[in-house]
């Protein structure tokens, strides 16, 4: 750590770091200064997962170049260099990213009322609406086919035909209920086909544990976690604040009972978001809001039931079910929303107009 620190020019001994954060993929830590109230944010990017992790660099320089000229007055957390000038700093093989610490925010956990749903999905509307004609060009995407349904479900089927034996058998009715959703990939992959369906830079993880509020007012203060900002859809962003912020219970929890989409939330959500990019979306952006949570919900549970059946390769676990229950919760969210079909749209269309 001392090496790291030093690497970025914080000198040894000068400062005290611990875990910081609760996201599955990299590990963070917050590092603070003995002697004043400066803090930083430091990141060991997991390599398993990003293998090439000089795209994530590459990725945000170029919004944050973007932003400086476009929106100079936007708070976007850039990356802060190493004493050789390079975005991370590389030791023995690890990658370790620095950021800034933003003064007086803090994160939550779960939306736990209407101001934090409404804040976080303004929040990530405003970066798509700041990022809003940045050309793609040269841009990569830091996991190839992370949002891709077509290959999620791909990869779904392959673990059907490789996995663990025991697990698969043994899950029949779950994986019954997951094949019966298919169809949501031809919806994905004509959105694909779509010429006036745009590509933005968009952030593709937007948890409200991944927006900073200001711990006074409790206003949106900036987004962070940034290493899967990169080329992608609108409704990825959207799609993930609806599976996460709707329920009262995530996507941890095993009361499926009470695993359900909240439409007062989605309402908040769909305004604050839709208040910032309203104007900018396309009318077939526009026409696809509804699908964003099936998208989400349904690949996210794919992608744990995948897991579960791979063995747990990709996601941490604490008890061997711990994969399954998360697939489980996700297709009873998944169930709740498509119940809630009718009533979602017309929220939608409200706030729309
Ligand atoms: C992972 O590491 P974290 O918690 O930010 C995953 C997301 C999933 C999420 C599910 C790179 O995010 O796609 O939605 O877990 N990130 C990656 O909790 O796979
Ligand atoms: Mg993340």
């Amino acid at each position: 750590m001392e090496e790291v620190l030093s690497q970025f020019g914080l000198s040894p001994g000068t400062y005290t770091h611990h875990r910081f954060g609760s996201g599955h993929i990299n590990n963070t830590f917050l590092v603070t200064s003995n002697f004043s109230d400066e803090k930083f944010i430091l990141q060991k990017i997991n390599t398993y997962v990003f293998k090439d992790p000089e795209i994530i660099s590459e990725n945000i320089e170029k919004a944050s170049d973007f932003l400086k000229i476009n929106h100079p007055d936007y708070t976007f957390i850039h990356s802060i260099k190493t004493v050789d000038d390079k975005p991370y700093a590389l030791i023995d093989g690890a990658y370790w990213r620095l950021s800034p610490f933003i003064k007086s925010s803090q994160t939550v956990n779960i939306a736990s009322n209407l101001l934090q749903a409404y804040e976080a999905a303004s929040a990530f509307g405003r970066l798509t609406k700041n990022l809003h004609g940045l050309p793609l060009k040269g841009l990569r995407e830091s996991i190839p086919g992370f949002h891709n349904l077509e290959l999620r479900f791909m990869q779904f089927q392959e673990a059907l035909q490789n996995g663990n034996k025991e697990r698969i058998a043994a899950e029949q009715e779950l994986t019954s209920f997951y094949l019966g959703q298919e169809h949501w990939v031809q919806y994905y992959n004509d959105i694909l086909k779509d010429e006036k369906y745009p590509k933005r830079l968009v952030h593709h993880d937007t948890k409200i544990n991944n927006v900073l509020l200001n711990k006074d007012t409790g206003k949106a203060l900036a987004v962070c976690d940034l290493d899967t900002l990169m080329p992608g859809i609108v409704i990825s962003d959207l799609g993930d604040m609806i599976r996460t912020y709707t329920s009262v219970e995530s996507e941890e929890s095993v009361d499926f009972e009470n695993v359900k989409v909240r439409l007062d939330y989605i309402k908040a959500l769909f305004e604050g978001f839709l208040s910032q990019t309203g104007p900018l979306l396309t009318d077939s952006e526009k026409k696809s809001l509804f699908f964003a949570g099936p998208f989400l919900i349904y690949m996210q549970g794919l992608r744990f039931l995948t897991d579960y059946f791979n063995d747990d390769v990709y996601y941490p676990v604490k008890y061997t079910e711990h994969n399954l229950n998360r697939a489980r919760n996700q297709a009873v969210l998944l169930e709740d929303y498509l119940k809630k079909e009718n009533e979602i749209k017309r929220l939608i269309e409200e706030a729309l107009r």
